[in-house]
């Protein structure tokens, strides 16, 4: 791809409508559009990194067992009513009337509609557990949408639910969900931490929101800063090892405020260890039993008894991620961006010195351009004629974590190349290649 063909409609400065950095880094280097209040395009730089967010929470999903299906996004009104949340959920979700005058809504969330799925087919209790995800748009008519996609009316998310036959199996889906989180957030290179949380509209009385650290996030939270240093590359899937895992990470005191209690924080966390912070929450499970499975009728037949289902819920905002890993990474003050390679829009971007009536340089790219492409490499290629050094200042702000510079410099078989933050080396292009993808195998 050349840049010059690409369509990434760069700014020259901050919008000054935005007031977070990554609301205003989506913006300048036209990752997003508004296209009304809360509501965004994704062009084509913005949905790649969307899309690649979407598939490592899609793998992690599989790996633990869940079956990805696809639900509508808009629903109709009838479950809603079986639930009780048609009233309860209140203006928070937009209702939509069909031409036969029929009740609809563009689902903010799935618990409704999935339980209808479940208890139209599933009888026996041989048959559990279920679990099941989609990733799938959602609606919210937020009161005050803000800061472009971290709070927004129409927002893309991960969500999956958990039907088991009683509480114990049941906190078993809750944990492996747990764990799978922990990985999903690793390979996105996000430190997120699990903490107890309150459940409002989705319901029961058990939760842990997963939070990054950022001092433009809207959770305020309460924490031990040891829980920093729990282990969290466990892989197993077995029972007692996940109520172990989830063991340590709530023997310290991490709350969001609305849980919080002063006491028990003094009490429990020595001071030199109390955070008091702000953070994104970017996932949030949850753990209601029967709450839905009771008034909709979801239940099975275990030893001649109908049992209602025990079940639970887990979100993650893939559209909310792309804006709280800018929030992670990148330095407003020097204008730097650096995606991790695993979400990355390009793997490398290759920088051409472009003199006039001197097309070598733009050659020589786009033979570099094959063999990386060839490589497993995507790289992208700057054939504008800004100057270099405007050239570097676009790709810093960009993030793509690899530059490749061709110009004078590279005299033989080496080419100047750096990875975003550090020293630039001198190297060969299988150097350069097998850099990259070590990294990317990580
Ligand atoms: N049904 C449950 C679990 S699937 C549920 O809806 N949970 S939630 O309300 O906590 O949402 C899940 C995740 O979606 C949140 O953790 C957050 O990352 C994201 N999210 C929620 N509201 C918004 C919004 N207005 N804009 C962007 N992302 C949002």
């Amino acid at each position: 791809m050349y840049f010059s063909k690409a369509f990434i409609p760069i700014l020259k400065n901050n919008p000054a409508e935005a007031k977070i950095k990554s609301h205003q880094l989506m913006l300048r280097v036209g990752m997003i559009k508004q296209s009304s209040s809360g509501i965004y395009s994704w062009l084509p730089l913005g949905f790649k990194v969307m899309k690649k967010i979407e598939q490592i929470v899609r793998e992690e999903q599989d790996r633990i067992g869940v079956q990805e299906m696809l639900m509508p996004t808009i629903q109709s009104s009838e479950i809603w009513k079986e639930s009780g949340r048609y009233e309860d959920y209140g203006e928070e979700m937009l209702r939509i009337k069909d031409r036969q005058n029929r009740e609809m809504l563009y689902g903010p969330t799935n618990e409704e509609l999935v339980t209808e799925i479940f208890r139209s087919s599933i009888k026996s209790y041989k048959s559990l557990p279920q679990l099941l995800y989609h990733i799938q748009w959602k609606f919210r008519d937020e009161l005050r949408p803000r800061f472009g996609i971290m709070r927004c009316r129409e927002f893309y998310m991960k969500d999956a639910y958990s039907f088991d036959l009683n509480d114990d199996d049941a906190s078993f889906s809750y944990n492996k969900f747990f764990l799978s989180y922990l990985r999903t957030f690793k390979r996105l290179d996000l430190s997120a931490i699990p903490m107890a949380a309150d459940t409002g509209p989705i319901g029961g009385n058990l939760s842990h929101e997963f939070i990054i650290l950022a001092d433009t996030g809207e959770s305020k939270i309460y924490t031990d800063k040891r829980i920093f240093e729990v282990d969290s590359n466990s892989t197993i899937l077995d029972k007692n090892s996940l109520k172990k895992l989830r063991n340590e990470y709530e023997n310290f005191y991490s709350v969001t405020d609305e849980k919080f209690n002063k006491n028990e924080f003094e009490q429990k966390v020595p001071e030199e260890f109390r955070l008091n912070t702000k953070g994104i929450e970017v996932g949030h499970i949850f753990y209601f039993g029967d709450k839905y499975s009771k008034p909709m009728n979801a239940s099975v037949d275990f030893q001649g008894k109908k049992e209602f289902v025990k079940m639970g819920s887990y979100g993650i905002g893939v559209s909310r991620l792309v804006g709280a890993i800018i929030e992670a990474k990148y330095d407003d003050k020097n204008e730097i961006m650096k995606w991790p390679l695993s979400v990355s829009p390009y793997d490398c971007a290759i920088i051409p010195i472009i003199n006039k009536n001197d097309s070598s340089n733009l050659e020589k790219s786009n033979k570099i351009f094959d063999y990386l492409k060839s490589n497993k490499v995507d790289p992208i290629i700057d054939d504008t004629d800004e100057n270099i050094s405007a050239k570097i200042k676009k790709f810093n702000l960009i993030g793509i974590p690899f530059q490749l510079i061709i110009g004078k410099k590279s005299e033989g078989d080496l080419f100047e190349f750096k990875e975003i933050g550090k020293e630039t080396q001198k190297l060969t292009i299988e150097e350069i290649t097998n850099q990259i993808n070590k990294l990317k195998s990580n």
